[in-house]
């Protein structure tokens, strides 16, 4: 040991012995080295120090990996679809989840209030579906899980403020999404950049629009889109339009409602299969039943796809929306 050492490095030295986590042992030893004087003769000693902590480091990163949060925006899907709100700041994001699901996230004039995303159930007639409260889109920041999360859903409902900036927000919240390699499935083929996208279903909810006194403002802004967009103008606070809003989401989700029932029953009209638009029978049959997609022979249909009501149909049959089924294994 060269005895030419600081007061402070045996100070440091004594606080890493008896330093009880890693954190503080990383701590002592870094003081520890930026005390000793660079010169030949403490040349292994710093060589031996600067090991230890390197050893210490990795301790520290993979024991946080282990201890790793797991991300807000990782929420499981529930019901028929999971729909993620985003927008600008008082758009009326909150609101809507409020109002049309069991959650209560704080709605406020104040911007910039929801912090944290929120998920809560909304009833579309007989089904349920998802519908995500996120933070407001801004300039300096979103986190990488939000946009991941944007990239998994079912469909993402972009929403801006009629009463506000309504032809601004749309851009800004599409700038955004392109900056980040996403855009809607809407403008394939439209937008101008270079490289990948990922095209994500989308639709706008115009919000605000709290009833028909609201045309004229809703004309004049959608004079103002150079592009084409699915607009729906409705209020969150108001309840004006929700009914086509939820049916907007529901046609944009892809899926379809089949009842199945048995011979000389009623069908349980509420409890619907959810199922993926353009299912055949054989492929439903394995939905009620793991063996019956094999075994099924044939089944009686009432609803939309029949020719008329209790038609037998075969396996590669495609069914419709509110489709009643009897299946015959
Ligand atoms: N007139 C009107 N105000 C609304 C509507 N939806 C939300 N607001 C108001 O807009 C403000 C911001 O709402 P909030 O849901 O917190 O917006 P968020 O930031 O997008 O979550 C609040 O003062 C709401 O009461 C609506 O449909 N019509
Ligand atoms: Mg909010």
């Amino acid at each position: 040991m060269p005895t030419n050492l600081p007061a402070d490095y045996f100070n440091a030295e004594e606080r890493f012995r008896s330093a009880t986590t890693t954190e503080d042992k990383v701590k002592y030893l870094e003081e520890m080295l930026s005390t000793i004087p660079k010169h030949k003769g403490t040349d292994h000693l710093r060589a031996d120090l600067r090991k230890k902590l390197s050893k210490l480091r990795t301790a520290t990163t993979s024991s946080k990996g282990a201890k790793k949060q797991v991300s807000p925006y990782h929420i499981s899907k529930e019901g028929a679809g999971q729909v993620v709100i985003i927008g600008c700041t008082n758009a009326g994001k909150s609101t809507l989840v409020a109002a049309q699901t069991n959650a209560s996230p704080e709605i406020s004039e104040v911007p910039f209030t929801t912090w944290t995303p929120t998920p809560g159930m909304m009833a579309i007639e007989n089904i349920q579906v998802q519908l995500i409260d996120t933070p407001p889109f801004s300039e300096e920041y979103i986190d990488p899980e939000f946009l991941n999360l944007i990239r998994r859903v079912d469909l993402v409902l972009i929403m801006i403020d009629l009463h506000a900036n309504p032809v601004q927000e749309l851009e800004f919240v599409l700038g955004k999404l392109v900056e980040n390699r996403i855009a809607p499935q809407y403008l394939q083929g439209k937008v101008k950049t270079e490289g990948f996208l990922l095209y994500v279903p989308c639709l706008v909810l115009v919000n605000k629009y709290d009833s028909e006194e609201f045309e004229e403002h809703y004309e004049i802004f959608q004079q103002l889109l150079e592009e084409e967009h699915p607009l729906v103008p409705a209020s969150a606070q108001t309840g004006y339009n929700l009914e086509a809003l939820k049916k907007a989401i529901f046609e944009k989700l892809g899926v379809i409602r089949v009842y199945s029932k048995a011979p000389g029953k009623e069908p349980d009209k509420t409890a619907p299969f959810v199922v993926e638009e353009g299912i055949r029978l054989a492929e439903f049959a394995g939905k009620v039943h793991k063996d019956f997609q094999e075994n099924l022979k044939s089944a009686k249909i009432w609803g939309t796809s029949a020719e008329f009501p209790g038609q037998m149909v075969s396996r590669d049959h495609v069914l419709e929306d509110e489709d009643v089924v009897e299946l015959q294994v």
